[in-house]
């Protein structure tokens, strides 16, 4: 969270997850099809075929005061690099984990990572929800099944389809709801998610 010299504040999400696992495609359809936000450009840095090079980021100003400042990162995992400096101030995050079976090892090694770079805070002073993605496959596996293995059983979960857009705006909702209810409530929303 930080404040800009007009006084607004600004609270960071980021969609976390292996490479191709829907995180731009998630953000560019909220950036397409929600609206009730006040939306500034979309900054993309990825490569010829679309992986993300760096990040993607957007600002979406939701009343004269809030602005969620929205970021991808790049999953490819040469790019450890540029993900840590992306979680820096990080409000809150939304895991896209992909739901094709051959992908669960990189879902795993994903979380592992982003649990190093943040630790006891995810799910805490730091909103989570889970995106359990491409649900639309014919051999997507199991919603609780996925959560099992990534040891996330009792975070915020939807099932999605960032093609069509299937529970991608409640997942941003979500998210977005934590983080407020954390700043307004601080203690309230801790003790919440610790029980
Ligand atoms: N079937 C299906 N395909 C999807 C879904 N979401 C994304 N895709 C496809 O998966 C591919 C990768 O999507 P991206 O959004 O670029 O993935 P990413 O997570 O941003 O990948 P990096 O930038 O490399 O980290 C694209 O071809 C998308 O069209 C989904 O819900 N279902
Ligand atoms: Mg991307």
């Amino acid at each position: 969270m930080k404040k800009d010299t007009q006084g607004r504040i600004h609270f960071k999400i980021v969609f976390w997850g292996p490479s191709l696992s829907g995180k731009t495609t998630a953000l560019r359809w909220i950036y397409d099809n929600v609206e009730g936000l006040n939306k500034g450009g979309f900054t993309s840095v990825a490569d010829h075929t679309g992986r993300t090079l760096f990040f993607d980021y957007t600002p979406m100003q939701a009343t004269a005061q809030v602005v969620f400042d929205v970021y991808t990162v790049a999953g490819q995992r040469r790019h450890r690099g540029q993900r840590k400096v992306i979680l820096t101030g990080v409000d809150g995050i939304i895991f896209v984990a992909d739901s094709s079976p051959d992908q669960m090892e990189a879902n795993i090694e994903s979380m592992a990572e982003l649990r190093s770079f943040v630790g006891e805070e995810l799910g805490h002073s730091i909103s989570l929800v889970v995106m359990l993605n491409k649900q639309d496959l014919p051999n997507a596996m199991e919603k609780t099944v996925m959560l099992a293995k990534l040891g996330l059983g009792n975070a915020p979960n939807f099932t999605t389809c960032a093609l069509t857009g299937e529970n991608v705006k409640r997942t941003f909702r979500q998210v977005t709801r934590d983080i407020l209810m954390y700043h307004l409530y601080p203690k309230t929303s801790a003790k919440a998610s610790a029980s």
